[in-house]
């Protein structure tokens, strides 16, 4: 049987770039680079059959002259003639999955459409368009798999428990509960990157003249930070891969020089991290690592990032939210602001460069706006990130907001718009913030 996966494109929305001074806009991120690990996941799981895997946000990089979306669509409908088109969905995204199921079904409306990942995870109703057939919310790689094996040997799909089906304009959810899945250690899938040759060369960051790819450690977090959906689609559960995996997988990716650790927090099990990178030297293996890790950690362990960065830690991604504790309390984020700073010397001693991210919540004024760029500016990194606090649906915070919303475009659901009233002026606050990347000690973005 034939299946075709698809990530959809980026959200062009970005009110932070359009309103920031000429100055900043070089600094401001336009997109994130890299590839689809949960599409190569279910790629995986269904490798018996004969499967294509296509990364729109890598096309349209390569090609900028790509025809748009539902033409690009129908174009690859008709050359693989799928029998099953599968999405994977973020928040910001979400839109253009609905593109892209709509116009598989002009090209054969007897193609099944599955979606799936982080948004079908937490918002599955939302997916009343009936361009969807089935949605497949969680860790499902073995679901996908019984679906395709459903869809080829005829039957109802009814019998498969913990899905969403289209039937008769409205989602039906399946009786009886999907069966559990270890999608990081027993029932870990090793990604097939071949799927993405085409794409490589556009998987670079920053001024790197090497491809990056993302390998993840662990799945979910521990802690319960208000604005965060990573914590929330893993149900406050943090799964940890097996240190032999990850050296089995970093040996099998000599195309790709740098590895982003693509964990929420790559440093939660200490001693876990301390065997891997005995492993990877061990190995021999040598990779510029780019992880996330929170700052208490490095404030508090300042002895772990010493031995990351002897085994190839080149940078870190911190979110420090904001500088004032009683934020970070509302957070949830259990980590005070000195944390921040602490941790910054202790990456900088270690040659490790940081980027800090910083959330601006919409009813900031000019005094929080004056008074987190002084802050900013005391304690400069070599990138620092500037966002909207963003009530991302599925998240606590969005429970906290819901009704001060006034902006449901989704497109606008990436941290880079305020989709609530703001304080300031709308256009002012957007190009306050796009200000403040001009904040930090390096000359270029990551
Ligand atoms: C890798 C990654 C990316 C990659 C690849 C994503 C892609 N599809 O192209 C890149 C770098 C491109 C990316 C980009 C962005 N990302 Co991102 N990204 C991640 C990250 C770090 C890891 C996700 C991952 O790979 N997990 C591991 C895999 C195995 O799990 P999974 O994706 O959930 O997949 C499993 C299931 O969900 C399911 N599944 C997934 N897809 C499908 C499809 C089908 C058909 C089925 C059946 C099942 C299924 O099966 C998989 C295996 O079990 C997460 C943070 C995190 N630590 O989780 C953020 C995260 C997903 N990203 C996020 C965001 C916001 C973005 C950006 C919008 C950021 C920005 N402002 O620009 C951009 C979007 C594009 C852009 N503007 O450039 C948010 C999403 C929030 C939300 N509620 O929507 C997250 C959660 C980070 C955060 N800080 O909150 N991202
Ligand atoms: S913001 Fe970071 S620390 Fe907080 S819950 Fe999300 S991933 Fe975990």
């Amino acid at each position: 049987m034939k299946i075709l996966l698809i990530n959809p494109p980026r959200s062009p929305e970005n009110n932070i770039l359009k309103f920031a001074p000429e100055e900043a806009k070089r600094f401001i991120h336009k997109k994130l680079i890299g590839p689809p690990l949960g599409l190569l996941t279910i790629a995986a799981a269904v490798k018996d059959h004969d499967v294509t895997v296509f990364d729109t946000k890598g096309e349209y990089d390569l090609v900028p002259e790509t025809p748009e979306l539902s033409i690009l669509v129908r174009l690859l409908v008709e050359k693989h003639q799928p029998d099953l088109v599968g999405v994977t969905v973020i928040t910001s995204e979400f839109d253009f999955c609905i593109d892209i199921c709509r116009a598989v079904k002009k090209v054969n409306p007897a193609i099944l459409t599955v979606a799936g990942g982080l948004h079908a995870t937490l918002c599955p109703n939302d997916f009343t368009d009936p361009s969807f057939d089935i949605i497949i919310p969680g860790q499902c790689p073995h679901i996908f798999r019984e679906v395709a094996r459903v869809r080829e040997a005829g039957g109802s799909f009814d019998n498969i428990p913990g899905i969403l089906i289209h039937s008769g304009g409205t989602l039906k959810k399946t009786a009886g509960k999907a069966a559990p899945w270890d999608t990081a250690d027993a029932d870990y899938l090793m990604p097939d990157r071949n799927h993405l040759k085409r794409w490589i060369a556009t998987y670079k960051v920053g001024n790197s003249p090497y491809p990056s790819t993302y390998v993840f450690t662990s799945l979910g977090c521990p802690y319960k930070c208000t604005f965060c959906s990573i914590w929330t689609q893993f149900k406050g559960k943090y799964y940890q891969r097996t240190v032999e995996s990850l050296i089995t997988e970093l040996k099998s990716i000599d195309e790709y020089p740098v590895v982003r650790f693509a964990d929420a927090n790559t440093v939660v099990d200490e001693s876990f991290m301390l065997e891997l990178f005995k492993r990877i030297e061990e190995e021999g293996i040598r990779k510029t690592f780019v992880m996330d890790i929170r700052a208490d950690i490095a404030a508090n362990k300042p002895g772990i990032i010493e031995k990351l960065a002897r085994g190839g830690l080149k940078v870190v991604i911190c979110g420090f939210e904001s500088f004032r504790d009683e934020e970070l309390k509302k957070y949830h984020k259990d980590s005070p602001a000195i944390d921040n700073q602490e941790a910054v010397r202790v990456f900088e001693q270690n040659g490790i460069m940081v980027r800090g991210n910083y959330v601006v919540p919409p009813d900031y004024n000019l005094d929080d706006f004056a008074a987190l760029a002084e802050y900013a500016d005391r304690n400069r990194v070599v990138y620092a990130g500037y966002t909207v606090l963003t009530p991302m649906p599925g998240t606590i915070y969005y429970q906290q907001v819901k009704d001060q919303i006034i902006d449901h475009n989704y497109r606008k659901y990436n941290f880079f718009n305020s989709v609530m009233r703001t304080t300031l002026p709308h256009d002012e606050f957007h190009a306050r913030i796009g200000s403040l990347w001009l904040i930090k000690k390096g000359t270029d973005v990551i």
